[in-house]
């Protein structure tokens, strides 16, 4: 079949491991037919033989392409905001102080619930659309802000709806066990039961949940919780994921590992022994840097230890009101240089090979190569370590979303 389209006259970042950094091909080509990518390689090896007479060429005047970037960690639905929250944090106040004080998460919860399911997608639809402009092509979005049935149930159909509305590829994941709603201050067991065996089941039965998340924290749920709504998950043969050891270790990692989870999240304090875990069970390490500069936090995740074990490191913005109100992956991948160490062609990798992973996307999504989903981003720069250099610069030219043009 002759290719639908060609792209030329640039450089390719296909961003497959194990080459040249980035998978660099200077002068290179991406072909598609079928919304797919049928071939990548340099220009002058393209085959003239599957050019036809309807094949479009698009003419991309050095510009390099990429993965269109996947963002593997937002909670983009919520009600109002906590900017006085972070006026009170920046007296003096600490995240964990508010948080015991009932303020926090518990005071996005209350905003969701009387937020109207159209004031939730309107502005969860405007949250993704910064991001898209980026190059973003595949979001996660997470529930978390209703903490009971009807608020999760709604914000999940809005997560759902993101992807109907906008060009882009959403996986929901339930939130079930982010902060105790205050109905159930002395009733946890309770709170855990109606997770598990009510709302959980009813999301799976609707198909608006891709995967199932908890809170592991001291000021959250503790292990013995987080498993048990694991095992729910797994019980309706839906994957996990895990907020793990952010702010203390309380075993998160190793927890997440013991159900083969996709991806263990922010990681601050996760030991040795829980890299190793992670290491076996091939789980991600997702690392946000917008959370860890919006607390002011300190402690750096162990990224030496997840290079030496081999444990995959992905990026994503954590965009949420109360930790990490930022709608730009551009800016994560310059945080998770300047703040956490890595290297440009580890940042770049987290933000498309590996954020893949971290959704169970990997054999659909995250690099370019004959197969995957023709799913680009097409940026003005001269390299591809300038998609991290820059700060508040949106160098994207193009987004091409299966196969078609969808921003430029
Ligand atoms: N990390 C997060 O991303 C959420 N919880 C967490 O530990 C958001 C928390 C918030 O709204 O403050
Ligand atoms: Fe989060």
């Amino acid at each position: 079949m002759p290719f639908d389209s060609v792209w030329l006259n640039g450089h390719v970042a296909t961003m497959q491991s194990g080459g040249a950094a980035f998978g660099e091909v200077p002068d290179g080509a991406v072909a598609v037919t079928g919304g797919r990518i049928a071939w990548v390689g340099p220009r002058s090896k393209l085959p003239a033989g599957d050019m036809g007479p309807r094949t479009v060429v698009h003419d991309v005047e050095g510009a390099w392409i990429t993965p269109g970037l996947v963002d593997c960690h937002t909670h983009l639905v919520f009600g109002g905001d906590r900017a006085e929250e972070f006026e009170a944090r920046l007296k003096g106040s600490t995240y964990t102080d508010i948080a015991k004080a009932g303020g926090g998460i518990r005071s996005t919860m209350l905003s969701t619930r009387s937020a109207s399911t159209e004031v939730l997608q309107t502005s969860a639809l405007a949250r993704a659309e910064r991001l898209l402009a980026e190059g973003v092509t595949t979001l996660e979005i997470k529930s978390g802000y209703g903490m009971n049935v009807n608020t999760e149930i709604r914000s999940l159909r809005v997560a759902r709806n993101v992807g109907e509305a906008l060009p882009v590829t959403v996986r929901t994941t339930l939130l079930g066990l982010h902060a105790l709603p205050p109905e159930y201050e002395d009733r946890r067991g309770d709170f855990i039961d109606l997770v598990c065996q009510e709302l959980l089941p009813m999301a799976a039965a609707e198909g608006v949940v891709d995967a199932v998340d908890a809170f592991c924290e001291g000021i959250a749920f503790n292990r013995n919780e987080c498993a048990s709504l694991f095992e729910s998950a797994g019980s309706l043969g839906l994957p996990v994921k895990l907020h793990a050891d952010q702010l203390s270790d309380t075993g998160g990692a190793a927890l997440a590992a013991s159900f083969s989870a996709l991806s263990a999240d922010h990681l601050e304090y996760a030991s040795e022994e829980g890299i190793r875990a992670m290491a076996t069970s091939k789980s991600v390490a997702v690392l946000l840097p917008g959370a860890f500069y919006f607390l002011r936090e300190t402690r750096v995740p162990p990224i030496t230890s997840f290079r030496k074990e081999g444990v995959p490191m992905a990026l994503a913005t954590d965009a949420n009101p109360g930790s990490s109100p930022i709608l730009s992956l551009l800016s994560i991948l310059n945080m998770g240089c300047t703040l956490f160490g890595l290297t440009p062609d580890e940042a770049l990798a987290g933000v498309t090979r590996n954020a893949a992973c971290a959704l169970g996307m990997a054999d659909e999504i995250g690099t370019l190569e004959p197969g995957k989903r023709a799913d680009l981003a097409v940026w003005d720069v001269g390299h591809p370590r300038e998609l991290v250099y820059w700060i508040g610069a949106n160098p994207c030219r193009t987004v091409v979303y299966g196969g078609a043009v969808v921003g430029s």
